[in-house]
């Protein structure tokens, strides 16, 4: 049976490289984000590569309650079995002492990381095919282990997504859905460019001297984690660049 993954915030980073991953791998994918082009190309690129697959996009905000109970009820009949929800969509922005931290900011950081995941989470659940094997995947951080200079308010967002994800393992535990936490050290992507703003010399620089991860490390990943079998389910996994000891501590060469 071919099984159906959605994944949130598709359209860049870990998300795109997940779908690349999966798609490879034969999974049927239901892809979201606000960039509804960047999903357009992803999909006719994967298509093209992967003409047996099917796969659905749609444009979604995860901070809008509205939106994602709306868009989730009106998918295609079809598309209302889901083996994996990954629940990636997040970002960072900022890195400013609280005192001088920025509310709007803070604003998107809890309402996508934290608000957005329940939101997506509750409308898919319903929705989640416990009989074939049903699993969710939670994109944690190291910053959800641990608080550094600065990241005050992505590193709480990021504790409050380990503690949601334990909240779901027990209570989704008598309907056999798997929940996994993810919590990557520092992956390459345009994270770092969300987090300052667009700044794209300063979110270079965070990579200077040190191999980070990829999407791809953090794709590959998950799928090791999604294909365990039935009775084995990884709790929690925090995956960390060789070169990373802590949130902060980096070996640069
Ligand atoms: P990217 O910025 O490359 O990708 C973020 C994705 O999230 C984009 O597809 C973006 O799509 C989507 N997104 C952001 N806000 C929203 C929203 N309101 N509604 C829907 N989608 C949204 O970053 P990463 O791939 O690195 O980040 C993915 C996840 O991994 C995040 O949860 C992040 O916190 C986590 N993570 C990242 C690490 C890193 O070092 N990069 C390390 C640890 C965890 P669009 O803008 O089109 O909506
Ligand atoms: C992203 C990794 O170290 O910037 O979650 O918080 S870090």
């Amino acid at each position: 049976m071919t099984k159906t993954v959605f994944i949130t915030g598709a359209s860049s980073g870990i998300g795109q490289a997940c779908a690349e991953v999966l798609a490879k791998e034969g999974y049927n994918l239901l892809l979201c984000a606000r960039r509804l082009n960047r999903l357009e190309a992803l999909k006719d690129a994967l298509l093209a590569a992967y003409p047996t697959i099917q796969i659905h996009i749609f444009e979604l905000d995860v901070r809008d309650a509205e939106q994602v109970a709306n868009q989730i009820e009106g998918l295609p009949p079809a598309w209302k079995k889901i083996n994996v929800l990954i629940n990636n969509a997040g970002l960072s922005q900022g890195l400013d002492p609280i005192q001088n931290g920025d509310i709007g900011d803070w604003d998107r950081m809890i309402d996508t990381n934290i608000k957005g995941l329940l939101y997506v989470s509750k409308s898919v659940i319903p929705l989640m095919d416990t009989e074939n094997g049903a699993h969710i995947v939670n994109l944690g951080s190291i910053a959800g282990k641990e608080v550094y200079p600065n990241g005050n308010v992505y590193c709480a967002t990021k504790h409050a997504v380990d503690a949601l994800t334990k909240a779901m393992r027990i209570d989704l535990l008598t309907q056999g859905i798997k929940v996994t936490s993810i919590d990557p050290g520092m992956v390459e992507t345009e994270f770092s460019e969300v987090r300052f703003h667009g700044d794209r010399e300063r979110a270079k620089n965070v990579y200077n001297g040190v191999q980070a991860l990829t999407g791809k490390d953090i794709a590959e990943t998950i799928l090791f984690v999604i294909t365990r079998p039935a009775h084995v389910n990884i709790n929690d996994l925090l995956i960390m660049p060789t070169a990373q000891a802590t949130g902060t501590i980096v070996n640069r060469k």
